[in-house]
């Protein structure tokens, strides 16, 4: 039967890069579903992430951190995306990291200017901001920044008042039925999540520039009852970097590999057997054809 109050809605998370949009989603989805690094520009595509219950239907759309460097083909497309998710939602998130605002977050405030949209500012990582009067004096500051509907104080890694985050933005979502299905949790498919979960492991184990010219494109994904097999391609834009993400005697690639397999078997519920291969592509981020190839920019 059809509950006659139930909402549903789409809501956009936007900030600067490492913030924590990614950590929110997933903490709010209850899944990874999308990868996380202490390091900016870790996300690259907007990805829905779907809560539903009995009389709600949220759904998070993670952005790309908008940023001040456009530079190549990338990176302006990173923008572009984040820009394009505030189109057709119906409440935006914009989360900034406590007692630290930046001229990217007065960008991002700058790129909401004219929405009439509810912007709910939610204020993170306070787990990581002592004393307590610094939080108070902060939260007083964002609060002249704009009107915002509201102000939330929270940690999305610890998982501090994000139900409360999230029963809020519920009353702001309209009356409707659902989009999705009721078992629904993202609207990508299952081997895009894994690419990324791959990207993660490669994010958080190279260093400096290295993870921002790789993009993961997986081959082949073959599912029986009890394993499913994963080829995956790494691509490098330079030849020398194709020797750094392999490593000394391929250690740098088997230690990505083992944790990447360790989080797809968490994320498939099953065991995955994960093979990769690294190869170049001198310049790709530039290369409209291979971006839309990755997913990364739409088709034209
Ligand atoms: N201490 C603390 N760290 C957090 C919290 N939320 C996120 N982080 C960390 O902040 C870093 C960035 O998190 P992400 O979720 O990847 O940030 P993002 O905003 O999605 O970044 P981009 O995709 O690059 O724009 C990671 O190391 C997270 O573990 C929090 O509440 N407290
Ligand atoms: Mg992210």
């Amino acid at each position: 039967m059809q509950n006659p109050n139930q909402r549903c809605g789409v809501i956009s998370i936007v900030g600067h890069p490492n913030v924590g949009k990614s950590t929110l989603l997933n903490h709010l989805v209850g899944y990874k579903l999308s990868a996380i690094a202490n390091k900016p520009q870790t996300t690259r595509t907007n990805i829905r992430g779907i809560v539903t219950e009995d009389d709600f239907q949220a759904i998070f759309i993670d952005t790309p951190g908008i940023h001040q460097r456009s530079g190549n083909l990338l990176n302006q497309s990173l923008n572009k995306e984040a820009i394009a998710s505030l189109e057709q939602v119906d409440a935006v998130v914009m989360l900034v990291e406590a007692g630290r605002w930046t001229g990217e977050d007065d960008l991002v405030l700058e790129r909401l200017k004219d929405t009439t949209l509810p912007v709910i500012l939610a204020v993170n990582k306070i787990d990581k901001i002592t004393p307590r009067e610094k939080l108070f004096t902060f939260l007083q500051e964002v609060s002249e920044k704009r009107e915002f509907a509201e102000i939330f104080p929270i940690s999305a890694s610890k998982g501090n008042n994000t139900k409360e985050l999230l029963e809020k933005l519920v009353s702001y979502l309209p009356e409707s039925e659902f989009i999705y299905p009721e078992d629904y949790i993202t609207d990508q498919p299952v081997r895009f999540i894994c690419g990324e979960l791959i990207r993660e492991q490669l994010v958080n184990y190279l260093h400096q520039e290295i993870p921002y010219t790789t993009a993961i494109d997986i081959e082949k994904f073959d599912e029986t009852e009890t394993l499913v097999t994963i080829h995956a391609t790494i691509w490098v834009g330079k030849k020398g970097q194709k020797g750094i993400v392999i490593g000394k005697q391929g250690q740098t690639l088997k230690r990505i590999g083992s944790s990447a397999r360790r989080s797809l078997e968490d994320f498939l519920m099953t065991k995955v057997m994960l093979k990769l291969w690294v190869k170049v592509e001198e310049n790709w981020q530039n290369n409209p054809k291979h971006l839309s190839d990755l997913g990364i920019i739409s088709k034209t």
